[in-house]
């Protein structure tokens, strides 16, 4: 028998007392992932840090039943900013050599922010893409800041880089 009103394990039903494994196409992935409470992310941060800087995003995203990808892209329109970042399929944004060697890292040198989009995507090929931007801020005394960067939700528009 099912245990009508006991705790839902996906995949498993209760019967005569045993855990029973289901078939996994009785697992339906019926959702795309999304994003928490906004339609864009925009990360500003003082420069001089150090390649690896990480910021964690997995908390700003779900899934139904999970997220299985992570993946920055550039905005055609825009600089060239998505060599300076990875992030990894947990949601971890990392600050690349070459964007702690360059312009992503120096508030002096070059541009200062870059647009970039931000794809999430689950087992079933469903997706989710909203903007997603960075700032490098000026610090005077150009000593390592290692503090956590800013995040901005709901970013719209182009008017965010002022
Ligand atoms: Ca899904
Ligand atoms: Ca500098
Ligand atoms: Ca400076």
């Amino acid at each position: 028998m099912r245990y009508p009103n006991g705790p839902f394990y996906p995949g498993v039903v209760i019967e005569d007392g045993e855990l029973v494994p289901q078939p996994v196409e009785t697992i339906k992935d019926v959702a795309p992932p999304y994003f928490i409470g906004t339609t864009g992310i925009r990360l500003s941060y003082h420069e001089n840090h150090p390649e690896g800087w990480i910021w964690p995003l997995a908390d700003m995203a779900d899934d139904d039943i999970g997220i299985t990808e992570w993946r920055l892209t550039e905005t055609p329109t825009d600089n060239n900013g998505d060599p300076y970042y990875y992030i990894d399929n947990e949601g971890t944004v990392y600050m690349t050599a070459a964007g702690a060697d360059g312009e992503a890292d120096d508030f002096e040198l070059g541009d200062n922010h870059w647009k970039m989009k931000l794809t999430i995507s689950d087992a079933s090929g469903k997706s989710t893409t909203i903007p997603f931007y960075t700032r490098v801020l000026d610090s005077v005394d150009e000593s390592v800041h290692d503090e956590v960067p800013v995040i901005d939700i709901d970013p719209s528009g182009d008017n965010l880089f002022f």
